[in-house]
């Protein structure tokens, strides 16, 4: 049976980018497939964060999921950590995949940079745990941005990996589900670089949780080039911040980018700027609020996450199970 899962990194408050390549598309694949949703929390300790704002992190990073409309009586929804096979399940990837398929992980070269000697092994290794979060619910299809591309076909290559090697066929090949205008929202500074919640500077992102004013602030500051709006859509090429706040302005009205240019053809800055940020405010401010009330109760979030866990594991156990068998690792009754 088709089953979805995708994860969310509580490594900072969420981003635009988070919503539109992310939640929002969880969110209308949910009564479709069975869905799984996890907040990473595993992958956030890659890079150090604070134990405490972690803690307040995932619980914002559920928030925000609660908020866009995930319903946890229709998808799983629950915190990595508190499923302890997702780490098990890792461990033995970690023996799977080989050191050389590392190397070749872009989302790696740009996290480490020039200081890959002190970066952490778990930042090394977290394509391998996140193919673990993937197969231990045998997904077959995990939604993704387009950063993560690669980390997908990783997972397939370890799951035909063991599969081979054990002589079985256990591990499902994963679909990445990359669709829709909104694949790689850029930071609003440069257009080169994609929106981050650990970026340097805040003007360069819009979080889930600013208010109308920050939010109109930041697209008015957004770096533009003074062309006006094009005609085409190929007079977007080579134009890589007029691309980007077109591409926001289609995935936020669920349009195509086709569209936006058709209204818009022509238009200068001082036109459609504003009208992006009224459009953003009126889709996000809705979550921002919602996101706000489920925070005032951080311990109905930690009843939700509980409850998540208890059903991810019903199905995680099983599968890590079968798995210890067909290693060769004895587990007791
Ligand atoms: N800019 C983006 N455009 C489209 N999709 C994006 N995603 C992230 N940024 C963009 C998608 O959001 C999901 C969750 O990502 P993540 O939190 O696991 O890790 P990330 O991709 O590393 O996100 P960030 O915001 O850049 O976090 P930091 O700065 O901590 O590394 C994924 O599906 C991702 O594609």
């Amino acid at each position: 049976t088709p089953r979805v899962f995708s994860g969310i990194k509580p490594s900072g408050g969420l981003t635009l980018g988070n919503y539109l390549g992310a939640i929002k598309r969880f969110v209308g694949m949910q009564g479709q497939m069975e869905t799984v949703y996890c907040v990473v929390d595993l992958h956030a300790i890659t890079v150090w964060q604070d134990p405490k704002e972690l803690a307040n992190m995932t619980r914002e990073v559920a928030a925000g999921y609660l908020a866009a409309g995930l319903d946890p009586s229709q998808s799983i929804l629950f915190n990595q950590s508190q499923v302890a096979a997702h780490a098990e399940l890792g461990w033995i990837f970690n023996c799977v995949a080989r050191v050389g398929w590392m190397n070749r992980m872009t989302q790696f070269k740009d996290k480490a940079g020039s200081n890959a000697e002190k970066v952490s092994l778990g930042l090394y290794a977290y394509p391998s745990l996140m193919a673990a979060d993937i197969l231990l619910y045998h997904a077959t299809h995990v939604p993704v941005g387009e950063d993560q591309k690669q980390h997908v076909e990783l997972t397939r290559d370890i799951a035909a990996k063991f599969n081979h090697d054990f002589g079985v066929d256990f591990f499902p090949m994963t679909e990445p589900v990359i669709e829709g205008p909104a694949m790689r929202i850029m930071n609003l500074r440069d257009g080169t670089k994609k929106m981050s919640k650990s970026g340097e500077s805040d003007m360069e992102r819009i979080n889930m949780t600013d208010d109308a004013d920050k939010i109109a602030k930041k697209f008015k500051k957004a770096k533009t080039d003074p062309e006006p709006l094009p005609e085409t859509l190929e007079g977007l090429d080579g134009r890589p911040e007029a691309k980007n706040l077109v591409e926001i302005y289609a995935a936020l009205n669920d349009q195509s980018a086709e569209a936006v240019i058709g209204e818009y053809a022509g238009a200068g800055w001082g036109r459609f700027k504003p009208a992006l940020a009224d459009l953003a405010v009126e889709k996000l401010s809705p979550i921002a609020d919602e996101m706000a009330r489920l925070m005032a109760d951080p311990a109905e979030i930690d009843r939700i996450l509980s409850e998540g866990a208890d059903k991810a594991r019903e199905i995680a156990n099983p599968i890590l199970r079968d798995t210890y068998g067909i290693v060769g690792l004895l587990r007791g009754q």
